[in-house]
């Protein structure tokens, strides 16, 4: 089998952005009845539709799947239709028409969890991006706004419940013990944010008045017995609501606003239109069941969902390259909600982890791509770090740039302009131009480049002159996808430190932050007045999602580490110090140079003593950088190398300072659980205590006093993080005794799943094969496969990366197997498969040919068709 023929067979076509054309009909007001039955589900859908332009092109309307019953113009039946696979086109001379079309499809069938699916005995939707073809003939394409009116007939006993977008305009009863609802949608729409669900729940509701006086109503829907889980949801979106009235002056339209909870879903949650529907783990939670990280995300994502409905939802994308206009913003408006309401240092910390530990990784793989894509062959392959994370830095930039009084200027021009419309990332960056009289020409380029800049960084000290002057070079790499680079604007946040980290004045008026604006490919930038050598501290809070290239001593990250006053900055040289050592440790057969290993502990012993005040920094400062972190400054992975370095400076830690961490450990008490800062900075510092203490004489009983005491799942799992860390023989008994207590809470039992699943024992493949064969195991359940087979893929990574091969090839096996079942699911578990260019050759090769198996299966779903074939190409 050659890679060529695997791949190049029934190639699906690559769209491109520059293809764009205006519609060639407009749907402006929809009118659709839906018959709900698990296999035989009707949908009648009447739609007002005008001709764009002079023109006599027929009408094309997208399907996928559906079984068509009947097609009628101004209510005629015709048959002059044509139907393909994946379209309908009708030709009809008139510019303005009813057209009627009936269809039926099969929710029961549906594994793909797109279009109108069942999910346990709920019938619920995704449409975005391309799903509403599924459930309809249809203009499928975020440009085509229309109102909609939705009627839905269901058995009245199971499904008490039925629910879409807008409000409730009438009711009734049907034959056979069926009934019926409508709801109207008064905002134009595009078709990717409809939405219907039908099931039987039970309802928690709220009430929030608007800053303008008027009342919404706030419904959640969760499955029977989970009402008492709902209370922080309907919390958080009480505060998103009064947080962008208060942020932006943007107030919620409709009279009520809806969540629906359920536990078969593609991702987090989809923002329909006053119907928001959810994964059940990004909305349940109590403290016996729930994590604060937990409770952290179901706020930043209610919240996101929430957001969107102004940005997103009342203006939206032209087309789907367009995404991060609505993903990049949005996710920088939750990223801002999530600092105000927690900890702005925590907050800011996971978002860069994740764009070093897996944005990065994008970039220099072969699905790399800028934020807004130029060619998509699956657009749902196109939710990703780079479109959402890096298209929130992006928007940071702006921010950083504008400020923030210049940035709101820009969004209230934004919505000025632009409510009701669907738009580009262009029309975006106009809005923050014109309204601020700025030249944005040459920082757009963020848009159509892809790639992670570096820039590098030299410093000159010029004692006598009492000049400091920093040397900033900067380039980006080719990518897959883009051969030549040019230069970009790149904000750097800067600050001088003395010895005692306090700040030097950068200018006469005192200033001791500036913003650089580096344009060029080399710049330099000088300082006067500066009468020691200062410690630099650039691109503070990450102010450009860029790699650096510095020499610093590690006397001065050290400095930084233990005197600055920027919490961020002292994490960063924290992580700087780590990353060094270890590095170094990768590239001497695993072992640290003694006075290295020396300078850290000191440097730990000191931050123990003087403690920050906030302890869930002090937590993270503890926490040396994760294997991805790792690994993305090698030029090829040494996995093992990595591994057991890494290894060795935390037992280099658990060993030297375990007075210290005791002491901290035994400091951070909480009397009952609340998601209250304080108390959760103490969970997070003594966790990561307990983490290294299970090293110890003492590891076994703090571990099980720990279990015994903990009334919240936070420390329950803390417990058992760090029992596995150090494979303290008790691991196998705790868990054990978690999964009698909790086998029938689907949320909590995926824990138990992922626990297991990212075990790095030598035994880790007949484990999982335990795992899969486990009653409680499902093909079909996403939250499940994603705490299995996704924990293991990413997180697992002596597992993973088993030079006998077994770990590539049992996650390509659950990749082939899922291929036919959810491809959206089996395409998101390619990821560390297709990264196969970064290591040694030995694994290249075993790599490549899971990849080539993959390839090779027919029927390939273009999901996984598009990422297979640019990894084999790469
Ligand atoms: N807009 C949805 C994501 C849809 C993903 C489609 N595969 C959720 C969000 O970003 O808010
Ligand atoms: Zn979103």
């Amino acid at each position: 089998m050659s890679d060529e023929r695997s791949v190049t067979s029934n190639a699906p076509i690559a769209k491109k952005r520059s293809d764009y054309q205006v519609p060639d009909f407009f749907i402006e007001q929809v009118d659709m009845t839906f018959w709900l039955e698990p296999s035989e589900t009707r949908v009648l859908t009447k739609s007002k539709v005008r001709r764009n332009g002079d023109h006599q092109r027929p009408l094309v309307l997208d399907g996928d799947d559906l079984e068509l019953l009947k097609v009628s113009i101004n209510g005629i039946g015709i048959n002059t239709y044509q139907c393909s696979e994946k379209q309908l086109s009708i030709a009809y001379d008139a510019n303005e028409f009813e057209l009627e079309i009936e269809t039926q499809i099969n929710p029961a069938s549906n594994t793909s969890l797109e279009g109108l699916y069942l999910s346990n005995n709920t019938f619920s939707t995704q449409c975005e991006a391309e799903g509403f073809r599924k459930i309809t003939y249809f203009l499928d394409r975020p440009d085509v706004l229309a109102t909609y009116q939705v009627t839905v007939h269901a058995d009245k006993q199971k499904y008490p419940y039925l629910l879409s977008n807008g409000n409730c305009i009438a009711k009734g009863e049907g034959d056979n013990g069926t009934h019926w609802v409508t709801w109207q949608d008064p905002f134009k729409k595009p078709c990717y944010l409809f939405a219907l669900v039908a099931g039987d729940f039970d309802l928690v509701e709220d009430k929030f008045v608007t800053q303008s006086g008027r009342t919404i109503d706030l419904q959640f829907f969760v499955d029977k017995g989970n009402a008492s889980r709902a209370g922080h949801a309907v919390e958080s979106l009480k505060k998103a609501m009064r947080w962008d009235e208060e942020t932006f002056g943007l107030e919620y339209d409709l009279d009520i606003y809806m969540v629906v909870a359920v536990d078969f879903f593609n991702m987090g949650a989809m923002e329909n239109k006053g119907l928001n529907i959810f994964n059940s783990k990004c909305v349940l939670a109590d403290p016996e069941s729930a994590t604060d990280e937990d409770y952290f995300n179901i706020e930043s994502i209610i919240g996101h969902e929430y957001f969107h409905n102004w940005t997103g939802n009342r203006v939206t994308c032209r087309d789907w390259f367009q995404l991060s206009l609505k993903e990049g913003l949005t996710v920088f408006r939750d990223q801002q909600f999530s600092s105000d309401m927690s900890s702005p240092v925590t907050t800011r910390i996971s978002q860069v982890k994740l764009i070093k530990e897996r944005q990065f990784a994008e970039d220099s793989g072969p699905m790399s791509h800028p934020i807004r894509p130029d060619e998509v062959i699956e657009m749902n392959n196109f939710y990703t770090v780079t479109v959402y994370d890096k298209g929130a830095e992006v928007i940071r930039m702006m921010h950083t740039m504008l400020g923030k009084d210049g940035f709101r200027r820009g969004m209230d021009l934004y919505f000025e302009r632009h409510d009701g419309q669907a738009v580009t990332c262009d029309d975006f960056v106009n809005a923050m131009q014109d309204a601020n009289n700025v030249d944005m020409s040459l920082f757009r380029r963020w848009y159509g480049q892809s790639g992670t800049p570096e820039v590098s960084v030299k410093e000159i000290y010029d004692a006598e002159q009492q000049i400091y002057r920093i040397e900033l070079s900067q380039h980006t790499p080719k990518t897959a996808d883009q051969a030549h680079k040019q230069v970009l604007h790149i904000p750097v946040d800067m600050m001088l430190l003395n010895a005692r980290g306090e700040a030097e004045a950068l200018d006469q008026d005192g200033n001791t932050s500036t913003v650089l604006d580096l344009c060029e490919s080399k710049q330099s930038f000088e300082f006067h007045g500066i009468k020691e050598k200062p410690v630099l501290d650039i691109f503070r809070s990450f102010s450009a999602p860029v790699k650096v290239h510095f020499e610093q001593s590690t006397q001065d990250m050290a400095a930084i580490m233990l005197h600055a006053r920027d919490d961020f900055s002292r994490w960063e040289a924290s992580q700087s110090l780590f990353t060094n050592a270890i590095l170094d440790g990768v590239k001497h057969q695993g072992v640290i140079a003694d006075n290295k290993i020396a300078f850290i502990l000191d440097c730990l012993q000191q931050l123990l003593q003087n403690k920050p005040d906030d302890f869930a920094l002090l937590g993270e400062m503890l926490s040396v950088p994760s294997y991805d972190s790792l690994a993305q400054k090698m030029a090829v992975v040494d996995v093992e190398g990595i591994l057991a370095s890494r290894q060795l400076m935390q037992d280099s830690i658990a060993d030297a300072l375990v007075d210290e961490l005791h002491a901290a450990y035994s400091l951070c008490r909480n009397d009952g659980y609340a998601y209250q800062q304080e108390q959760i900075a103490n969970r997070r510092l003594s966790n990561v205590c307990l983490t290294y203490l299970a090293k110890g004489q003492q590891g076994e009983s703090l571990l099980l006093q720990q279990f015994e005491r903990s009334d919240n799942m936070t420390d329950t799992l803390g417990v058992l993080k760090a029992a596995r860390r150090y494979n303290v023989p008790v691991f196998e008994k705790l868990m054990s005794q978690f999964e009698s207590k909790w086998h029938d809470d689907v949320l909590v039992l995926d824990k138990w799943f992922s626990l297991h699943a990212g075990a790095e024992t030598d035994d880790i493949l007949a484990k999982l094969d335990l795992l899969t064969a486990h009653a409680h195991y499902s093909n079909s359940n996403p939250n499940r496969i994603r705490a299995v087979v996704g924990t293991f893929a990413f997180f697992n990574t002596s597992g993973f990366h088993n030079m006998n091969g077994s770990g590539y090839r049992y996650v390509a096996d659950a990749i082939i197997q899922l291929n036919r079942i959810n491809p959206q699911v089996a395409s998101r578990l390619i990821t560390p498969l297709s990264e196969w260019q970064r290591y040694g050759e030995d694994r290249q090769d075993l790599m490549k040919g899971e990849l080539l198996r993959i390839a090779d299966q027919p029927h390939l779903s273009p999901d996984l068709y598009e990422k297979v074939s640019k990894a084999l190409h790469f």
